[in-house]
Formats: structure tokens, C-alpha cells, sequence
């Protein structure tokens, strides 16, 4: 299917033309190259059928672009763009993924300097020849030579819980602005995808030009890559780049739909949209001319004969189809969590006592929380020996009898987060696992084992009646550990056989397991648990991010035991 070939030439025609300031032409380019991206039958089919006339008839191609299109098919090139593309011969989408560089400074920078590519632009700028440049300047320069600094580390990507608090900060201040008078974080924060790029902030206002004032001076910023009238762009100390646009109120749910993404779901939805005859932008929904849609996402997911879709689902991976049959799932709430089972308290790795730990349970509403101490294997972490764990129940067993004196419902649980050896056996005495109230197990040592191996190891351990549920099961950490070898499909079913549960440990650099592996787990009829792993009590709060990724890998609240009151989720344990 050539559709997407085209799609890319078309996008780097309209930059050629761009560049060479042509007027309209390079908007005609991008809307075909957008139809293009979206379209569902293969181009070659349309011209075999109908020909150049059938090319015509397909929404945003002309006569001039249809000729283009029937020269690429039969000759496998488009001289017009062989011609552009001679007369600047550079490499476009590597130098336009450079913030602040547009066509038409390319253009100056390949005429004066011959800049062609990244590597080229990145030694130009450290040899100061672009500063002194007609319209550049110290300051481009430096501009320059950070955003290319930027597309270097980890191709610019930030966890989501390094970024979400401040989001949320700056989310805030701009929400009690008095000219603001709506406003939405979109894009893959609104998704809470476990790595974020960019920051994409929606607002309705009618002073624009005031809420970019305060956006652009707020604190914090080091960096403003462009400012407009209703468009501005920043970077923030912390490293991360934020958009905000602000639209006017008829469009508002188009633009939250369009810039909330995935792209790969917009571009589903928008054929579904063409297939009904309508026009989906981010300016709304159209039949014709007419705005049928716009003002509010459920009006346009509803118009499209479909029910609304949780941003977290947002990723073409079936929620279309599901939502078009109004059969999605109903995922977990945010506030489904009744207590979090994996917590370590100051008798091993943890900062806080049990008491405090239990004090902001109960402030986060829980109705249980689950204290997993680290066992003696762990020595840096200070692991619990037999005589320790008995010495910690007798504290629990003491803080749940004042909790019953006053009346009150909550209770600690005690478990502990045993260390899976690498021959699968637990580093503690099954006496002593048995009286605990649950057991967590986890790898935390010989990550590098042959797949067999390790899939036996874990196996070994889901077989112990006194193992209820494996922490941080794939072991990856977010940019710098990949999974263990593992044949997780053996795991999940092993799992389900012996009723062990798997863990959404909602760590930041871990959310393990993963969206995809959450589904997996759920459509296998595998439990799972969200806990934070804390290790100071502030990090309670990630569980908001075990609870995305939850959501993410489309979990329901039956398929979370955490989720159950006490009674009820004492019963997924094995004992
Ligand atoms: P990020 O920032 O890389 O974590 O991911 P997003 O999803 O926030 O992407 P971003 O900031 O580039 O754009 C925000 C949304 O705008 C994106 O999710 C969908 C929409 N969008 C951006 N570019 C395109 C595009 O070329 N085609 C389509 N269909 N949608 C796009
Ligand atoms: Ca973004
Ligand atoms: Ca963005």
C-alpha cells in the first residue's frame, strides 16, 4: 500500500514550497497528505479501478495532485518533488524535529552554510556561523544547539510521575486565572502514558493574548520557543517542553479530541468519520459545510455512533471497534482502591513507621494497608529475619486493637516482599510465611538469567501455597532496564492455575507490569494488584499511575483485587 509513501512526500512538498514562500500551494499539500494518512482503501486499487478521475474523487486531491499520484504509481517517483527537493537537498524531517527551526530557516541555513542535516546544523551552531546569520542571531543559535540537545537525551522523553505533579501545579494557577475560563491538559498526559514528550494545555478564554501573558512568565520557565496570540510554547527547568492553545468555545471538544491523540487513533477515527460521510478536524465535526459536532467530545464520539472513550484507551488498539459496538470495557476508577499492599515501613527499607503509614492510609480513604518489609536476603535494605517479622506483628497486632477500640473498620495487614532466589526457592522459612496475613515475592537479584530459567524460577515460586502475589513481575525499570527473559504466556497461565496474583507496581520508573502485559493478564482471567512499592509515605500517591496503566491495559474493577473490601480480597489469598 503506497498510501503512506505518498503521504510523506506530499508533507515534504508542502515544506519545499514553504520554503520558498509560495503562497496556498503547501496547505493543498498537507491536506492531501493528511486524506492520504487516513484513508482506508489502498490508492493503487482506486487508480486500477477509475483512474485519474477516481484519484479526483478522493476528499483534498485536485488535478494537479491526482497527476502526482498517477506518476508515482506508474514510475515510482514524482518529478516535481525530485526537482524541490535537488534545489534544497535536505534531509527535512530530521532538521524540522529541531524546535524553533521552520522551512524557511532551513532554507537560509543550506543556502549560507550548506547545512543539510542534524549532524551539519549541530556543527555550525557550536562553531557560532549561525548567530551572525540574517534573522538568527545569539539567541536562535542557542536555541538551536539546546533543541538539539534535547532530541539527543533519551529522545526527549520524561517519566510521567516526573512530570504529572508540576502539570498539575501549573494546571492549577492557570485554572484560577480569571480570564480562563476552561482548561484541559491533552495529549499524552491526558492519556497518562508512562512516558511523556511534550505538555499540551487547552484553554477558552476570551482575552487570549492575557493568558499567554501569564503562561509565558510563569515561573519556572527558561525557555519561550514561540509566542502568539492564542499559541505559545515553553520549557521548563525541569527539562520538559508545554504547549497550550487556547480555542474558542464552539471547538473546544474538537480540539480536545484532536490534540488529546493518540494520532494513531485519530486517524482511525477520522476514517470512520469519512466512511459516514462527515469530515473530522480539529475544528469539528462536518457534514458539508455544516458543523454537526464541535462543542463537546461526547457529541462527536455520539455523532460517530459510538460511545465515549476514557482518554487512556485512546490508542487504536481495538477501543474503536469496542466503542462502535458500545461494548467497552468498564475500566477501574481512579478512586476503586481500597488499600495498597505493598509498603515498606522503617523495620527494613522504608522511612516511616507503621503508625504513619496507616495515619495516610486513612486520610486516602483506604480501608487496609498492606506493610511488605523487604526479608534477609535483601541486607542492604536491612531484610527481615523470623524474630523480626514476629517482632513486627506484635506491633500491628497492637495498632489494629486500638483501630477496633475506637470503632473503626481500618486495619493493617502484615505481609512482607520475600526475595525469589534464583533457584526459585523464598528466603524465608514457609513457618514463618504461613503466618503472615499475604506474601509478596519478587526478583531482586540475577536478572540476567536464560529465558527457560527464569520462567522456571518464577514458576517455582506461584507453585508455593504460601507466595500470593509476584511483585514487579517483568522487572523492567523505564529507560534503563529492559524486561527479564521471561515466557510470560507460560507465567499467565501458571499464574491463573495456581491463583497467584501479579502486581501493577505503580512506581514511576516501573509500572510493571505494563499496559500490554495488563491485558494480556485480564483476558487470561489472571488477578492483579496495584501497589506503590512506597518507600516514604509521600509516594502513596503513585498509585494513581499503577491505576493508569491499569486503565491503559483495560482492567476492570473485578479484575483488581485491591479493589474488594477486606473480607473480600482476604479471599483471593491462598491460606
Ligand atoms: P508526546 O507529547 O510525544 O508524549 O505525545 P502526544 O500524544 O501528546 O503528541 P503531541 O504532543 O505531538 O500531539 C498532541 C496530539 O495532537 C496527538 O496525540 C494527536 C494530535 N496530533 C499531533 N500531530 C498529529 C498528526 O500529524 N496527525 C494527527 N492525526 N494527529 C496529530
Ligand atoms: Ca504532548
Ligand atoms: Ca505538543
Amino acid at each position: 500500500m503506497k498510501n503512506q509513501e505518498l503521504a510523506k512526500i506530499f508533507y515534504e512538498i508542502a515544506g519545499y514550497l514553504e520554503m520558498e514562500g509560495v503562497a496556498f500551494k503547501p496547505y493543498a499539500y498537507e491536506k492531501a497528505a493528511l486524506t492520504l494518512e487516513t484513508l482506508k482503501e489502498d490508492v493503487e486499487e482506486i487508480y486500477k479501478k477509475g483512474g485519474i478521475k477516481a484519484l479526483k474523487e478522493i476528499p483534498g486531491v485536485g488535478e494537479s495532485i491526482a497527476e502526482k499520484i498517477e506518476e508515482y504509481l506508474k514510475t515510482g517517483k514524482i518529478k516535481y518533488y525530485q526537482e524541490l527537493k535537488k534545489k534544497t537537498p535536505v534531509n527535512l524531517q530530521e532538521l524540522l524535529a529541531v524546535e524553533g527551526l521552520g522551512p524557511k530557516k532551513i532554507k537560509v541555513l543550506y543556502e549560507k552554510l550548506k547545512i543539510k542535516d542534524l549532524k551539519d546544523l549541530e556543527k555550525a551552531a557550536k562553531s557560532h556561523k549561525i548567530a551572525p546569520l540574517f534573522g538568527f542571531g545569539e539567541k536562535t543559535e542557542k536555541n538551536i544547539l539546546e533543541g538539539i540537545a534535547f532530541l539527543k537525551r533519551s529522545k526527549g522523553r520524561f517519566l510521567l510521575g516526573e512530570i504529572l505533579p508540576k502539570v498539575k501545579e501549573i494546571y492549577e494557577k492557570l485554572k484560577n486565572l480569571k480570564e480562563v475560563e476552561k482548561i484541559d491538559v491533552a495529549g499524552s498526559v491526558r492519556r497518562m502514558k508512562e512516558t511523556i514528550g511534550d505538555v499540551d494545555f487547552l484553554v477558552i478564554s476570551n482575552q487570549p493574548q492575557k493568558v499567554m501573558d501569564f503562561f509565558v512568565s510563569l515561573p519556572g520557565i527558561v525557555k519561550i520557543w514561540g509566542k502568539g496570540t492564542t499559541k505559545a510554547s515553553v520549557r521548563l527547568k525541569e527539562g520538559f517542553d508545554m504547549d497550550i492553545r487556547v480555542l474558542s468555545k464552539n471547538i473546544y471538544g474538537a480540539g480536545l479530541q484532536y490534540f488529546t491523540g493518540s494520532k494513531e487513533h485519530n486517524i482511525a477515527l477520522r476514517k470512520i468519520a469519512i466512511d459516514k460521510g462527515f469530515k473530522l478536524s480539529e475544528y469539528g465535526l462536518f457534514k458539508g459545510a455544516k458543523m454537526i459536532a464541535g462543542k463537546s467530545e461526547e457529541e462527536i464520539y455520539k455523532k460517530l455512533g459510538m460511545d465515549w472513550i476514557p482518554p487512556e484507551l485512546r490508542e487504536n488498539q481495538g477501543e474503536i471497534e469496542m466503542a462502535l459496538e458500545k461494548r467497552l470495557p468498564k475500566i477501574i476508577d481512579y478512586n476503586d482502591i481500597k488499600g495498597d499492599l505493598h509498603i515498606h515501613s522503617k523495620w527494613s527499607g522504608g522511612s516511616d513507621s507503621i503508625e504513619e503509614i496507616a495515619e495516610i492510609a486513612q486520610k486516602m480513604g483506604y480501608q487496609y494497608v498492606g506493610i511488605a518489609d523487604h526479608t534477609k536476603f535483601l541486607r542492604i535494605e536491612h531484610g527481615l529475619d523470623e524474630k523480626r517479622l514476629a517482632q513486627q506483628r506484635k506491633e500491628i497486632e497492637k495498632l489494629n486493637l486500638k483501630f477496633k477500640a475506637q470503632n473503626s473498620k481500618f486495619r493493617i495487614l502484615q505481609g512482607c516482599e520475600a526475595n525469589i532466589l534464583p533457584d526459585g526457592s523464598i528466603d524465608i522459612s514457609d513457618d514463618t510465611l504461613k503466618k503472615l496475613d499475604f506474601v509478596i515475592a519478587g526478583i531482586h537479584s540475577s536478572f540476567k538469567m536464560e529465558k527457560e530459567k527464569m520462567t522456571q524460577r518464577i514458576i517455582k515460586v506461584m507453585k508455593n501455597p504460601n507466595v500470593d502475589i509476584i511483585s514487579h513481575p517483568t522487572g523492567r525499570i523505564i529507560q534503563r532496564r529492559d524486561e527479564y527473559q521471561i515466557d510470560f504466556e507460560k507465567i499467565l497461565k501458571i499464574a491463573k492455575e495456581t491463583k497467584t496474583i501479579l502486581e501493577i507496581n505503580s512506581y514511576p520508573e516501573r509500572l510493571d507490569l505494563n499496559d500490554q502485559n495488563i491485558r494480556r493478564a485480564k483476558e487470561m482471567g489472571v488477578k492483579m494488584v496495584i501497589n506503590t512499592d512506597a518507600h516514604y509515605k509521600d509516594q502513596m500517591r503513585f498509585i494513581e499511575y499503577g491505576i493508569a496503566q491499569a486503565r491503559r491495559g483495560w482492567a476492570e474493577k473485578q479484575d483488581i483485587i485491591n479493589t474488594q473490601p477486606l473480607d473480600k480480597l482476604l479471599k483471593f489469598f491462598k491460606k
